[in-house]
């Protein structure tokens, strides 16, 4: 299935069909009326942190002449347990990774989408529809995906070795940052050492718990987004990230100006994770309208390739790549090849079995 999968998002970026572009999806008048009908109210969004163009927000708020509450997580876990436990119930829209929607989907948390209300849909690129996690895409848009990298101080690294070999090495002490992952750390290590990335083997996970365990006096921290900022100040030497999160660092390397200062993307050679988020309702939302005027205004193909632009992350909305430079469709550390994207996988749903891989991680974050 991983396998069927990175064929799809190899093919997708080999696509020349793109969907037709777009006619403006309302007038002016209409666009009048929508200000009239929302305005005044207020939009919760909860979403990852560093995912998206903040202007994009400014704009919609100007648009729909409403306020919109925007608010930041780093990891699904965070989203899952607000979600379950009601904290975060009244979020209008979050953004999923495909394998937390998986769970979320089951416990009932999410509500159909009115698709007459998403008139974009029809931009996104059909290799990203149909997800295993919701097949007839009932209850979710995808909005980005993109890979688990490791992003590299390359003027503080000499001869940093392959792949992950960076985050394991001794005299990188201290400079190592991890994510504060379960399913992807452990995913990413079993990847390193050889192992299918959503290996339950007994003996595979004990190498990579033992591997883990030998690495952590070396690791400065196991965060899911200050990754970024600490790659850019030179506090983090080699970080394990998130694509767009590491191209950021990178970008604001050279918005600084010192050209020996620049973070290398670098997949590991033997595969990695692949990942879709998606734009997704919960039942407890208080503005299921403007919910879906928000949907559909990221599915804009303008807004979602200033997006794009912005956050560096891997675009599924086939008008909007059409608008991005060809630099950015060609750089390989975002639209991996179609030969790397065949040796990467996405998380699976492991059943029970996973609860090996929670005992991993409980032993080396205790
Ligand atoms: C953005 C994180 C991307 C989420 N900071 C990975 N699923």
């Amino acid at each position: 299935m991983a396998s069927d999968l990175a064929r799809g998002f190899g093919s997708a970026m080999g696509r020349r069909q793109w969907l037709a572009a777009a006619a403006a999806c309302w007038t002016l008048a209409g666009c009048g009326q929508k200000r009239q009908e929302n305005g005044g109210r207020t939009l919760k969004v909860f979403n990852w942190s560093d995912y998206i163009d903040e202007r994009v927000i400014a704009d919609f708020e100007t648009e729909y002449g409403c306020r919109v509450i925007y608010d930041n997580y780093s990891s699904d876990a965070e989203l899952e347990t607000r979600l379950v436990t009601g904290a975060g119930s009244s979020y209008d829209v979050v953004f999923p990774s495909d394998r937390a929607a998986l769970p979320l989907i089951a416990k009932g948390i999410f509500q159909a989408l009115d698709r007459d209300q998403l008139p974009n849909y029809r931009h996104l690129d059909r290799a990203f529809l149909g997800q295993p996690f919701d097949p007839e895409n009932t209850f979710s848009v995808p909005y980005f995906w993109g890979t688990m990298a490791v992003g590299l101080r390359k003027d503080k690294l000499r001869d940093p070795g392959p792949g992950l070999a960076p985050l394991f090495d001794k005299t990188n002490r201290g400079r190592i940052t991890m994510l504060d992952d379960m399913e992807n750390v452990v995913a990413a290590v079993l990847g390193h050492l050889g192992f299918p990335l959503n290996s339950v083997e007994p003996a595979h996970l004990a190498a990579a718990q033992q591997l883990l365990l030998d690495q952590k006096p070396l690791v400065q921290a196991y965060t899911s987004d200050a990754y970024r900022e600490r790659l850019i100040t030179g506090q983090a030497w080699a970080a394990l990230g998130w694509s767009g999160d590491l191209l950021q660092a990178d970008a604001e390397l050279v918005r600084m100006g010192n050209p020996s200062a620049r973070v290398d993307v670098v997949i590991p050679p033997g595969g990695t994770m692949l990942w879709v988020d998606s734009l997704m309702i919960p039942k407890a939302a208080e503005n299921v309208e403007l919910a879906h005027a928000f949907i559909n205004y990221l599915l804009e193909p303008q807004v979602a390739a200033t997006n794009a632009r912005k956050v560096n992350y891997a675009s599924p909305n086939a008008a909007a790549r059409k608008l991005l430079p060809p630099a950015m469709l060609a750089d390989t550390r975002i639209y991996p090849p179609a030969e790397v994207l065949a040796r990467c996988a996405m998380l699976q749903d492991r059943g029970p079995k996973i609860e090996s891989v929670e005992r991993v991680w409980r032993v080396v974050r205790q």
